[in-house]
């Protein structure tokens, strides 16, 4: 009979997890965790147990975003680690601090039927793997996965073998310093006065600026310096798509800047001289591979400042500091100057264009995506939370002028589908007071469309409204506009709200957008999940696709 008051290593691990402050853990359990995931829940963190192991990090991702926190996740050994490995790349090109706890097979045996060598396929996704096969320092190993994941923004799987968790624990009874005690507390980078006056003089000798800010500008509280500068030079401002709504109650924010940019901001950014990057990476969408301000000189400021970025040469003007402190200095050392690019005509037409006037003859029956988009905008609570995932209806679901970046979420640095759901599941858990909609396509949403028992289960303020085009829209697209078959993208309107109800949420379809406002209004007093399917025709391209595939005929200019 085991002897339970003999403290086992998996107690340990659990306590030093708690020690970390782990609130919430995404789990999926097998031999080589759930003995620690039962300790850690005992220890008062709540577990979220999801339906696939993807699902499990994805959620840990958007936690760790939305709680700008670490987020944390467990999986089994073997086939339980190797479902990680689409999300990790976008975990770390999205530089998303989350601790992995995984389970390694055994060391005694000399066979196991799940062994597989973990480090390689975790280290060729980018993120960090550490083998704990020392017993005595595995607290510390634990603690110091934190300080890494904290420091380099980075995922970090940690692998122990389950025998070694089951061993009685003979190290010390005391903890390690948490990671937090430990951390280097630093103050925000200011500007050196010589870049600030380079800068300002080059600032000084543009007529028509654009300021674009990216996440690091949101984070770093730069909104309201980003604002200034623009007014002072009466230039326009812009965002990133993952910094989207940063200034959605600016008449001057021209919107996203990339692929995701609305009719009238691709004039404006295609007449800018000087675009100013504000806390963002310059990645390659940002700047639409280059295509997007073909006249406009670049002036970076961030505290890692670049010249090359995903294979572009990107900018030549670097102005390094936090975002907020570099701003300000760079408006405090520009003269006043009159404001010659605003106006109060192009704050009108930015404020009543379409994002996108083409017109398309749309079957009966069905909706158009754009319609849906628009309904939505005005229906929908300003104070819900969402999300959008990826596929060709993203575009469409970018173009919500009037939300709020702190209640946006996407992260898409690997251009994967299926993980909507996942990131959904994320933010409801780290917003639990609060209705999260997630916008996704039909196909992305089947991807993982198991984790709706995930939400049911949990009890998660889920509202899942999908684009449904009956196919894989993306693919489709491309496929008409090289003359190719469809086949292999097309699949009909399949029953979003049937599948809902299986998994016991609410579901409702929808092919005319009358009934929505009360809909929304039924959905926010009785609470709960809910999919919401929208059945809308796939002969609408976004504009970007319609840019990049201009071959394709059928559509007039409105
Ligand atoms: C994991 C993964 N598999 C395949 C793709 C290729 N892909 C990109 S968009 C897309 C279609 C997504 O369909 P849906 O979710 O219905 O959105 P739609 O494009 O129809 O709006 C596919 C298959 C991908 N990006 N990621
Ligand atoms: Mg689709």
């Amino acid at each position: 009979m085991k002897n339970e008051t003999i403290p086992r290593v998996y107690d340990v691990l659990a306590r030093a997890f708690a020690q970390e402050e782990v609130k919430t853990c995404f789990a999926l359990l097998g031999d080589a965790n759930m003995n620690w995931a039962e300790r850690l829940a005992q220890a008062g963190c709540r577990m979220i147990y999801v339906r696939h192991e993807h699902c499990a990090l994805a959620a840990a991702m958007a936690y760790a975003r939305k709680q700008g926190d670490v987020g944390v996740a467990t999986v089994t050994c073997g086939p339980g680690v190797t479902q990680l490995i689409t999300a990790l790349p976008a975990a770390v090109r999205a530089h998303l601090p989350v601790v992995v706890f995984a389970g390694e097979a055994p060391l005694k045996s000399g066979w196991y039927n799940q062994e597989i060598d973990q480090a390689p396929l975790i280290t060729a996704t980018g993120a960090a793997y550490h083998r704990l096969h020392m017993v005595e320092r595995m607290p510390v190993a634990v603690r110091d996965a934190f300080l890494q994941a904290r420091r380099e923004r980075r995922p970090v799987v940690i692998g122990i073998p389950f025998d070694l968790q089951a061993r009685p624990w003979e190290g010390r009874p005391d903890l390690p310093t948490p990671s937090r005690a430990l951390l280097p507390r630093v103050s925000p980078m200011p500007p050196h006065p010589d870049d600030v006056a380079r800068a300002a003089k080059l600032v000084a000798g543009a007529q028509r600026i654009v300021v674009l800010a990216g996440l690091g500008a949101a984070e770093a509280g730069a909104a309201d310096a980003c604002r200034a500068l623009a007014d002072k030079t009466g230039g326009l401002l812009s965002t990133t798509l993952p910094a989207r709504g940063l200034f959605h109650d600016d008449p001057f924010c021209l919107g996203i800047s990339g692929s995701f940019t609305p009719e009238v901001g691709l004039e404006y950014l295609a007449q800018a001289d000087l675009v100013v990057a504000v806390g963002c990476s310059l990645a390659y969408h940002a700047g639409g591979g280059g295509q997007l301000w073909p006249k406009a000189q670049m002036l970076q400021i961030d505290v890692d400042p670049v010249a090359v970025s995903q294979g572009q040469e990107v900018a030549r003007h670097h102005l390094r500091a936090d975002a907020r402190l570099g701003v300000d200095a760079l408006t405090a050392a520009l003269p006043a100057r009159e404001k010659k690019w605003r106006s109060d005509a192009m704050a009108a037409r930015m404020r009543d264009s379409s994002p996108d006037s083409h017109v398309v003859e749309i079957e009966p029956g069905l909706l158009d995506p754009r319609e849906v988009v628009e309904a939505l905008e005005k229906a929908l609570p300003q104070e819900w939370e969402m999300v959008n995932s990826g596929g060709h209806s993203s575009w469409f679901f970018g173009q919500m002028p009037s939300r709020a970046w702190e209640r946006f979420m996407t992260i898409r640095e690997f251009g994967a589908i299926g993980n909507g759901i996942s990131f959904a599941m994320g933010v409801a858990a780290a917003r639990p007071d609060r209705t999260t909609v997630l916008f996704d396509g039909d196909g992305s949403l089947m991807m993982h469309v198991q984790e709706l028992e995930t939400i049911r289960r949990h009890g998660m303020n889920v509202l899942v409204v999908v684009m449904n085009d009956g196919a894989y829209g993306s693919e489709l697209h491309k496929l008409r506009a090289e003359g190719m078959p469809e086949d292999g993208s097309v699949f009909g309107y399949c029953d979003f709200a049937g599948i809902a109800r299986g998994f016991g949420l609410a579901g409702a379809t929808f092919t005319s957008l009358h009934e929505l406002p009360q809909r929304v209004a039924e959905f926010a007093a009785s609470g709960g999940a809910a999919v919401w399917d929208f059945h809308v025709s796939a002969k609408v391209m976004s504009p970007t696709m319609r840019r990049a595939h201009p071959q394709r005929a059928g559509e007039k200019k409105a």
